[in-house]
C-alpha cells in the first residue's frame, strides 16, 4: 500500500476518534427540501433508530415513555448489557430546573466557595441564570483575563456529532473571548507522549494491522494488561461491534493467547483456554527488560532487525547489561520485581522469539507512575523480537479500545460541530464565515491568531491557550497558579483560575486524590455544569444547567473510530424532560446574552440541529457520490432519515490486508516513521536533550512512587482501578446496571480469598477501604481471580463524601495518587496507589450518591 493510502487510513481513523475541526463545502442541492422542514415529530408508539457510545439501539416507545432498549445488531455471542438500560438513562437521577447555590446567588462576588456540595440549592428561572452566568463570565474576563477562565472539560459526554457538548462550550468560549483548555487525555496520558519520540506516531489511537492478518497469520496473541471483552462494550464515536466478532473468532482459532494481568478478568474468562499470567502491578517494564536482558545475552535477538530498523539500540545494551547502574536487568532481577518465576519469563521470552506473536496492549500499564516506560519497553522487545511489520507480529496498543484492527470502510465520513475560533460579520453584520481553529492530534483546541469576537484584533486567544496545562495537572493548577511545570520540553505556567465551566464530564469522580481536588475545586469563584443528572461534579458547582440526554433531541454519528462503518440517524426518542435543554441551546443563549451578534456566528445565522445534521450528511454523500465504483446503501438525506435505518460501508481488500509498520518494514528509508532518525528510537537525542530525571534517553525500570515491593511500605494492597464492565466511568451508574455488580449497596472491591482469610473479611461483608489520602466503604468480593496483594474497586463509582470526607460509595480516586508520571508527559497515575482494607465496624451510612441534593 503506498504513503498516501496509508496516510488516508491514518486521517480517518484520527477524524472517526475526534470529530473536530472539519470544513466541508456548503449545502449540496442534491436534494430539495430544506433541513428545518423536515420537523421533529416523535414517535408516541413504535420503535426508534438511535446510537450510544455502546452501540446502535433500537428503542421501544409506548404512549411516549420508553419500555425496552435493544442492540440494533447481533455481531457476536457476547452480549453488552450496556445496551439495554435507556430508560433508567432518560428517567433516573436527572436535574428538573435550572439551580443555583443559595450562597452564589445572594453574593456572587463573595460566594463562599468552601460550602460548595454543602449549601441550599435554589430554583432559578432558566432566563435569569442565563443573564446571570453572561454577566459572571464578562466580570471575570474584565478583572483577571481570558486566561482565568478554565473550559477544558474533559469527559465522555454522549455520542452525535452536532450536540457535542464540549465542542460547544468551546465554541461559546472562543466566540466570547477566549479560554484555557487542557492537553492530552486520562487515557492515554503517557504514552501518547512518548510514542511519538519512538515510532513517530501516538498508536494508541491509530489503526491496527487489520484483524483478518492476525487472525490468518499470528500464532501466539498476548492479551497484556487489557481486557477487551470488557472495553470493547464502547467505543469513542458509537462502538461498530466488530472487535467481539474478532474476539469471537480469536477464540475459536488455533491461536494460542495469552493474558498477562494482576486480575483474572472477564477476557481471561473468555477465553477458557487463555493462560493468564499475573505479575505484581506496574512491573511490566521490569518482566519486559528481563525478557530483553535474555534475548540479547543468548543472542536470541534479531540484530538485523535492530541493524535496520531502530536507532540507539547500542546505548541501551549497557543499561541493560548493568554497566551504567551495577545491575544487569537479567531474568533473575525481573522475577524478584514483578514477582513471577524466572523460568516463565524465560519460556515466554522463547515462545514470542519463536513464533509470529503480535502483542496486544492495554493502557492500564501506562496510567501509572512511569508509565511511559512500559510502552517503551515493550516496543523495543518487539523490535528485538524483530516482527513489527510482519503480518500478525509486532505490538498494538489499540486492539482493545474502539474496535481497533476492524478495517477501515470506504464510504463517507460526516462531518461535525467545530469550536471555530472567531466569526466574521458582513457589512450588515450577518454571519459570514469562521476562521477554523487549530487543534493537536488529541482534537484538543490550540488556538488561532485571528480576531476577536466583535472584529476587535484582540490576541486573547494567543494569550489564552499559551496557559493550557496537561490535563491531569487540573488540582495542582488550581492551587498552585503561576507554577512553572515542565512538560515535554517545554515550560508552562500555570494560569489563575477563577471561573471554570465543565460539560460533558465527571471530574470529581474521574480525578485522582479527589480530597485535593475538593480543596482545589474551592478557588474560583465561579463553576458552572451542564449534565443531565446530579452527578457528584453537579453539586459541587455553583450554577447548573439541567440538560437533554441524547435520546432527548436528535443528532447523527458515526460508528467504528476507525473503521467508518455506519452513518447512524439518532433519532429523538422522546420529550425533553422537566426544563431540560440541549447544551446547543443553552449556549446559543448565553451568546445571546453575551453579546446579541455572537448567537449568528454560533449558530452559523440560526442553523438547527437538523440543519447542522442534513449538512453533515450531505457532505459524506456528495464524497460518496462523487467516487466511482463505490457501492453504498447510501440515500438522499430526506430517506435516510425517514427510513431510521444505518448506513453501511464496506471495507477494500487492501484494508484487509492492512499491516502496521508495513510499508517502513519495506523500505525505512522511503517510508521512514516520523521520529527524528526516521527509525524505532531505542535511544532518543530529543529526550536526553530535556535532562529529566524521572524520563530518561532509553526505557528503564523506575521504581513507582507505591508498589507491592517497596521498602516500608505506607500500606499493604496494591489497588487497581480498571475501567468498569457494567458502565461507562460514571455513566450508567445511575441505573439498575448497578444491582448487578453492587456488593452491601457499595461499589465491589474483589480481594484475594487467603488475603481476605488473613483480614476476617467474608465474601459481602461491607469493608473500609483506606490510606493517608482518604477512605471509601465498598462491598467484599471474595476469589481467587485476583493476585495476592492486590483488590481491584473499579473507577466511575459516583463520589458520595459523608461528613468527614469518606466516601459512602466506594469511588476509588478518593485514594489514588495525583502526581504526574514524569515531567515528560504528566499523565495521571490511577493505577498506582497502596491501600489497607478492614471489615467495617459500626452502623452503616446510608448511600446518598443517587439522591437529589437539599432543595433541589
Ligand atoms: N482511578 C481511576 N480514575 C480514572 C481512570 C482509571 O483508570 N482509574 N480512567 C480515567 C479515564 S481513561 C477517563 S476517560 C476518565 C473518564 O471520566 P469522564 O469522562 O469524566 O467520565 P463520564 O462518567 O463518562 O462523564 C461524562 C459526563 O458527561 C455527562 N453527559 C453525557 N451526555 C451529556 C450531554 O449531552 N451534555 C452534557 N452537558 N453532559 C453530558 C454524563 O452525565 C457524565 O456526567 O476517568 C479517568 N479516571
Ligand atoms: N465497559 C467499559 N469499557 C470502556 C470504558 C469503561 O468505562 N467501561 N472506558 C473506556 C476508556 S475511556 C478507556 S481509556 C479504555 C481503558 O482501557 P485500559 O486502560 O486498557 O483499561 P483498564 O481497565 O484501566 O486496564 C486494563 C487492564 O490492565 C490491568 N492492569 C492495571 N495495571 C496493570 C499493570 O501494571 N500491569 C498489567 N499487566 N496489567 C495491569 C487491569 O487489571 C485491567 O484489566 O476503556 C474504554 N472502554
Ligand atoms: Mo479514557
Amino acid at each position: 500500500m503506498n504513503e498516501k493510502r496509508r496516510n488516508l487510513l491514518k486521517g480517518a481513523a484520527l477524524l472517526g476518534a475526534m470529530p473536530v475541526a472539519m470544513k466541508f463545502s456548503p449545502l449540496s442541492d442534491l436534494v430539495g427540501l430544506s433541513a428545518s422542514e423536515l420537523g421533529t415529530g416523535l414517535v408516541k408508539n413504535g420503535e426508534v433508530v438511535t446510537a450510544a457510545h455502546w452501540g446502535m439501539l433500537k428503542v421501544t416507545v409506548k404512549d411516549g415513555v420508553i419500555v425496552k432498549s435493544e442492540p440494533l445488531q447481533k455481531t457476536s455471542e457476547i452480549s453488552n448489557p450496556l445496551q439495554n438500560f435507556t430508560a433508567d438513562m432518560v428517567y433516573k437521577s436527572r436535574i428538573k430546573y435550572p439551580m443555583v447555590r443559595k450562597s452564589y446567588l445572594a453574593n456572587p462576588d463573595s460566594p463562599k466557595p468552601e460550602l460548595r456540595g454543602r449549601d441550599e440549592w435554589v430554583r432559578v428561572s432558566y432566563e435569569d441564570v442565563i443573564k446571570l452566568v453572561a454577566r459572571e463570565l464578562k466580570k471575570t474576563r474584565k478583572q483577571k483575563g481570558n486566561q482565568s477562565v478554565f473550559a477544558g472539560s474533559y469527559g465522555w459526554k454522549s455520542s452525535g456529532n452536532v450536540h457535542n457538548s464540549r465542542i460547544l462550550l468551546h465554541r461559546f468560549m472562543n466566540l466570547s473571548g477566549g479560554f484555557v483548555g487542557s492537553l492530552g487525555d486520562y487515557s492515554t496520558g503517557a504514552s501518547q507522549v512518548i510514542m511519538p519520540h519512538v515510532v513517530g506516531s501516538i498508536e494508541v489511537y491509530e489503526q491496527q494491522t487489520s484483524w483478518p492478518v492476525v487472525l490468518e497469520n499470528s500464532k501466539v496473541v498476548v492479551i497484556w494488561g487489557a481486557n477487551p471483552i470488557s472495553t470493547l462494550r464502547i467505543a469513542w464515536t458509537s462502538t461498530d461491534e466488530q472487535g467481539f466478532k474478532y474476539f469471537e473468532e480469536l477464540k475459536k482459532s488455533n491461536i494460542e493467547v495469552i493474558v498477562i494481568d494482576p486480575v483474572r478478568t472477564q477476557t481471561v474468562q473468555y477465553f477458557d483456554k487463555a493462560r493468564w499470567i499475573a505479575p505484581r502491578p506496574n512491573t511490566d517494564t521490569a518482566m519486559m527488560l528481563g525478557m530483553c536482558h535474555y534475548l540479547y545475552t543468548s543472542g536470541k535477538y534479531d540484530k538485523n532487525f535492530i541493524e535496520t530498523y531502530t536507532s540507539g539500540f547500542d546505548k541501551f545494551v549497557p543499561y541493560l547489561l548493568g554497566k551504567t547502574d551495577g545491575t544487569p536487568k537479567n531474568l533473575e532481577w525481573a522475577s524478584k520485581i514483578c514477582d513471577l518465576p524466572a523460568k516463565l519469563i524465560k519460556e515466554l521470552a522463547d515462545k514470542f522469539m519463536d513464533n509470529r506473536t503480535m502483542l496486544m496492549s492495554g493502557w492500564g500499564m501506562q496510567r501509572a507512575h512511569h508509565g511511559e516506560q512500559a510502552h517503551w519497553t515493550m516496543v523495543t522487545l518487539a523490535a528485538m523480537l524483530g516482527q513489527i511489520g510482519l503480518p500478525g507480529g509486532g505490538f498494538g496498543l489499540s486492539y482493545h479500545y474502539s474496535n481497533g484492527g476492524a478495517p477501515t470502510c470506504k464510504g463517507g465520513v460526516i462531518g461535525g460541530i467545530n469550536s471555530s475560533s472567531v466569526g466574521n460579520f458582513d457589512e450588515q453584520g450577518n454571519f459570514i464565515g469562521t476562521a477554523f481553529g487549530e487543534f493537536d492530534s488529541h482534537g484538543q483546541f490550540i488556538g488561532k491568531a485571528a480576531k476577536g469576537a466583535a472584529g476587535t484584533g484582540q490576541s486573547w486567544l494567543q494569550k489564552a491557550t499559551k496557559y493550557a496545562f496537561p490535563v491531569a495537572r487540573i488540582a495542582d493548577a488550581l492551587l498552585n497558579p503561576g507554577k512553572v511545570i515542565d512538560h515535554n520540553g517545554k515550560k508552562i505556567t500555570y494560569p489563575d483560575i477563577d471561573f471554570i465551566y465543565w460539560v460533558g464530564g465527571n471530574p470529581l469522580v474521574h480525578h485522582q486524590d479527589i480530597n485535593t481536588l475538593v480543596k482545589a475545586w474551592r478557588k474560583p469563584r465561579t463553576i458552572v455544569v451542564n449534565d443531565p443528572y446530579w452527578t457528584p461534579t453537579a453539586k459541587m458547582a455553583d450554577i447548573v444547567f439541567p440538560t437533554t440526554t441524547q435520546y432527548e433531541r436528535n443528532d447523527i454519528t458515526m460508528t467504528g473510530d476507525y473503521s467508518n462503518m455506519n452513518i447512524v440517524p439518532m433519532k429523538q426518542v422522546v420529550a425533553k424532560f422537566a426544563e431540560a435543554r440541549d447544551d446547543y441551546q443553552i449556549f446559543s443563549d448565553l451568546c445571546k446574552a453575551y453579546a446579541d451578534k455572537l448567537v449568528l456566528a454560533y449558530t452559523e445565522n440560526g442553523k438547527t440541529e437538523f440543519d447542522w445534521i442534513k449538512e453533515y450528511y450531505d457532505a459524506a454523500y456528495a464524497q460518496v457520490s462523487s467516487t466511482p465504483d463505490l457501492v453504498t446503501d447510501m440515500k438522499p438525506f430526506e430517506e435516510f432519515w425517514a427510513e431510521n435505518k444505518p448506513v453501511n460501508f464496506a471495507s477494500t481488500p487492501e484494508s484487509d490486508a492492512w499491516v502496521r509498520f508495513g510499508e517502513f518494514r519495506e523500505d525505512p528509508i522511503l517510508n521512514a516513521i516520523g521520529t527524528p532518525s526516521g527509525l524505532i528510537e531505542i535511544y532518543s537525542e530529543t529526550i536526553a536533550a530535556m535532562k529529566y530525571d524521572d524520563c530518561k534517553a532509553h526505557p528503564m525500570w523506575f521504581e513507582p512512587i507505591e508498589w507491592l515491593g517497596m521498602k516500608n511500605k505506607p500500606a499493604e494492597f496494591h489497588m487497581l482501578s480498571p475501567h468498569p464492565t457494567d458502565r461507562l466511568h460514571s455513566q450508567l451508574s445511575n441505573t439498575a446496571l448497578r444491582d448487578r455488580y453492587a456488593v452491601a449497596d457499595r461499589e465491589p472491591v474483589w480481594i484475594n480469598t487467603k488475603d481476605a482469610k488473613k483480614k476476617g473479611i467474608k465474601n459481602g461483608d461491607l469493608v473500609r477501604v483506606y490510606n493517608a489520602r482518604g477512605e471509601v466503604l465498598a462491598g467484599a468480593v471474595v476469589s481467587d481471580d485476583i493476585k495476592e496483594g492486590v483488590v481491584k474497586l473499579d473507577e466511575g463509582a459516583w463520589y458520595d463524601p459523608d461528613a468527614s470526607g469518606l466516601c459512602k460509595n466506594g469511588c476509588p480516586n478518593v485514594l489514588t495518587i495525583d502526581i504526574p508520571t514524569s515531567k515528560l508527559a504528566n499523565g495521571n497515575i490511577s493505577h498506582t496507589a497502596l491501600v489497607n482494607i478492614e471489615k467495617f465496624k459500626g452502623k452503616a451510612p446510608e448511600l446518598t450518591a443517587f439522591k437529589d441534593p437539599k432543595f433541589a
